[in-house]
């Protein structure tokens, strides 16, 4: 731990957590530099307040080294926008140690001042467009934690436990070599602390305990990712199968350092079970723990993207020989999920979503278990509505099915491929 007074670390963490505010930037505002790399054809780039951000943060570090035993002052603007987890004494919590800790042990994962962009995320079924750079960044991942009431069927509604209001949660894209700067604002109104699990974490609970936040705080975390994948994530905060249950999950893709082959239409779709009871309220269900307990109950639901009818009532739309990437995961919390397109086969299949290995070719159905994940590529030669479901079949009356739309593209039919003949 730090040798200095308490006080001045928990204002000095908060001044470095200003400055790395004020350097973060859009991706999108980013600007090339040079000339294309000669090697990769990509662009170098930097965004144009990055350099004046780093010189800033170098003089924060350097501030801190040298006047450890000095009273630190700090200004009011600058204290308005220190995070709950810098502006309350440590819980005893991992993550509190993390943020009260020293300011070297905060910079630690950016030592050569990578460039500091907000992470690139969307909501299921988009994905967010790879990022055109050649070298890692510290993707800033702010996520809120809170409630919302949503439409789980035709004829009813569940208050979901999500991240960013949605179910599934947002689906993250960085790249091998990234420092992933998550700050966590719990927003549950509930009083129900939560955190996250990533699988593509390397360390204790997969940053489980270190972005534990109970309401109205905030707790930031930087994780390396070293690991290249389609992972998913999860809240853990106990009891952990109610969390995910509940809607807390989503996925993040971790790029290799050359990307991944470029294609037309990318989506992300992930299944779950839902264990849930007839409410007190008409049409609104409540969660059912002891449902989910028992292994051989029948969930009432089994979705993708949280709701039955999120991929019927907006299918997926691709145009007639559109190279197509589908990112899948699963979220449990109980059952393997056999993935399947009828009248498609996949000639590419990252399985477990491991993106190193060279990918099966020519699969029909694709095993991912909970807390899994697959990347499914097929080109879509043939026009058509192809279902996207849950081999075991009985899902599909559950809710586990969806509609992938081939829109035909000129005249050619593809009667080669495919003759109804009359
Ligand atoms: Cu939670």
């Amino acid at each position: 731990m730090s040798k200095l007074p308490s006080g001045a670390a928990v204002l000095l963490v908060g001044l470095l957590a200003a400055a790395a505010a004020s350097t973060v930037v859009d991706a999108e505002v980013l600007v090339p530099i040079g000339r294309p790399n000669g090697n990769s054809g990509r662009l170098h780039w930097r965004h144009p307040q990055a350099a004046q951000g780093h010189a800033a943060e170098a003089k924060l570090a350097d501030a801190a080294r040298g006047s450890a035993a000095k009273a630190v002052s700090i200004r009011p603007a600058a204290a308005a926008k220190l995070p709950a987890s810098a502006a309350v004494p440590s819980s005893g919590l991992p993550g509190a140690q993390m943020a009260a800790g020293p300011p070297a042990a905060a910079l630690r994962y950016n030592p050569a001042g990578l460039p500091v962009v907000a992470a690139l995320k969307a909501r299921a079924p988009a994905v967010p467009r790879a990022a055109a750079r050649d070298r890692p960044v510290q993707a800033v991942l702010q996520i809120d934690t809170h409630t919302a009431t949503l439409p789980v069927s035709p004829l009813h509604k569940y208050t979901w436990w999500t991240f960013d209001g949605t179910v599934p949660g947002p689906v993250v894209r960085c790249r091998l070599g990234d420092s992933l700067e998550v700050r966590h604002t719990n927003r549950d109104a509930t009083g129900l602390g939560h955190n996250i699990d990533f699988h593509a974490v390397t360390g204790p609970g997969g940053g489980a305990a270190a972005t534990y936040a109970e309401p109205g705080e905030t707790k930031t975390a930087l994780f390396k990712l070293v690991n290249p994948g389609l992972f998913i994530y999860h809240c853990a905060a106990p009891p952990l199968p109610a969390h995910v249950a509940n809607g807390m999950y989503g996925l993040i893709l971790v790029e290799p350092e050359t990307g991944l082959p470029p294609v037309d239409k990318e989506f992300s779709v992930i299944q779950s079970e839902v264990y849930a009871k007839e409410g007190t309220a008409p049409g609104q269900l409540e969660h059912a723990y002891s449902d989910g307990m028992d292994e051989n109950f029948s969930p009432m639901f089994v979705v993708y993207n949280g709701a039955v009818g999120a991929l019927t009532e907006k299918p997926l739309i691709v145009d007639q020989d559109d190279r197509v990437r589908i990112y899948f995961g699963n979220a449990g919390p109980n059952k393997i999920a056999t993935f399947h397109i009828i009248g498609m086969v996949f000639d590419k299949v990252y399985r477990d979503g491991d993106l190193i290995s060279p990918p099966g070719r020519s699969i029909q159905t694709v095993v991912v278990p909970p807390g899994g994940a697959v990347v499914v590529e097929f080109t879509a030669v043939v026009p058509g509505d192809y279902k996207m479901l849950d081999h075991a079949i009985f899902r599909v009356d559950k809710g586990c099915v969806g509609i992938l739309k081939v829109r035909p593209k000129g005249t050619d039919r593809r009667l080669d491929l495919f003759d109804p003949v009359e």
